[in-house]
């Protein structure tokens, strides 16, 4: 059985129990407590190095970290993974732009102020860090706009990988008011199979 490290309010932590769930492997999960430090534990980091929750432990005993990476190990030879070449790049750019334009900032504002008590020491740092999110969440409702799923008429990787934390979003202060294309995608979301909602602890 497959073990999962992670943490009930991560939406990092969702993406590998949602896709687990999905291809239906039976995994176990154990609660991290990131506020108490214990993803920075000496036996912690031994086993991920980067003292971050997720990490997938194989049955075998391997470990993985990063979960993007987790879903495209979970997610590989299924519908979640286009087999066109082009396709299959564009859910690569999005889950590149998850990690990089999207969750630093919607993820860490709702990490400060719904669970950090960060929202004062913080503050100028989330009116910047606010803007950059809503930047990203308009970048996904343009796209949103046109077609049904991120990469186009079928869902894929990148639509877990971005449900994640923008459904949400509205803890950290984000109003998805203005993004009616993104407020559908999520609904939609919902109804995948395999979808199960956040937290997940199998
Ligand atoms: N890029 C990583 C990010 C992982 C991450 O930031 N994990 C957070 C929880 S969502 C964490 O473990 N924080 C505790 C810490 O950094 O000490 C991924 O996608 O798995």
């Amino acid at each position: 059985m497959h073990t999962l490290y992670g943490n009930s309010i991560s939406g990092n932590c969702w993406k590998p129990a949602v896709m687990l769930h999905a291809r239906g492997l039976p995994f176990r999960w154990i609660e991290v407590d990131i506020l108490k430090g214990e993803s920075r534990t000496p036996e912690f980091l031994k086993r991920n190095p980067n003292g971050r929750v997720p990490l997938l432990v194989f049955p075998d005993g391997r470990t993985l970290a990063e979960s993007n990476a987790m879903l495209l190990h979970l997610g590989e030879g299924t519908s979640w993974i286009p087999t066109d070449p082009y396709l299959r790049a564009k859910m690569y750019e999005w889950l590149f732009f998850e990690q990089y334009s999207h969750e630093p900032y919607v993820a860490t504002v709702r990490f400060w102020v719904k669970f950090a008590g960060k929202a004062q020491e913080k503050a100028q740092e989330i009116v910047e860090r606010t803007a950059r999110g809503h930047a990203a969440l308009a970048v996904m409702e343009k796209a949103l706009s046109s077609t049904p799923f991120l990469v186009g008429e079928q869902p894929t990787l990148a639509d877990i990988a971005l449900y994640a934390y923008t459904h949400v979003a509205p803890e950290g202060g984000f109003s998805l008011e203005g993004y009616p294309a993104i407020r559908s995608w999520l609904d939609r979301v919902t109804t995948l199979p395999g979808f199960v909602p956040m937290p997940f602890h199998g």
